[in-house]
């Protein structure tokens, strides 16, 4: 009997650690403003594109501020796009690599190239250290054909 009441003591204290982890430990320590919503105006979804020749990424943002990388204000970050790559860890700086490209002048557009095939395209924002927000603010996941 003892054994049994043990174990469902212990089921109800992992339940109660799982409920119990607080969103910071899942996204970086700067608030995002509430209803902050990013997008990609452009290209659409499903959209063909032109294959090795540059083309323009609009971002989207509502709610919320744009500012260049280190500078502190609130309800603001700067547009980081994502290119064939899952989010990253919403806890962690934002990598900064070919899949990852910071927009830290405060850019709200830019021009890509890539390669022929398909291609996906988001934006996550980033706080003033390239961290996401809390909650994290990032666009649906698009799809681009390169041909
Ligand atoms: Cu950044």
């Amino acid at each position: 009997m003892y054994k049994i009441i043990a174990a469902a003591a212990l089921m109800a204290s992992a339940a109660l650690a799982a409920w119990a982890v607080p969103d910071a430990a899942l996204a970086g320590s700067t608030p995002a403003p509430p209803g902050a919503h990013a997008y990609i105006g452009y290209p659409n979804d499903g959209q063909v594109v032109p294959a090795n020749k540059p083309f323009r990424v609009w971002f989207g943002l509502r709610f919320m501020g744009v500012a260049p990388k280190g500078v502190k204000y609130p309800n603001t970050g700067h547009h980081h796009l994502l290119i064939d790559t899952d989010l990253p860890p919403m806890d962690q700086e934002i990598p900064s690599d070919r899949n990852h490209l910071h927009f830290g002048a405060g850019e709200t557009e830019t021009m890509i190239q890539l390669p022929p095939g398909k291609h996906t395209l988001q934006l996550l924002m980033g706080d003033d250290m390239h961290m996401p927000h809390n909650p994290p603010v990032y666009s649906k996941k698009i799809t681009v054909i390169a041909r």
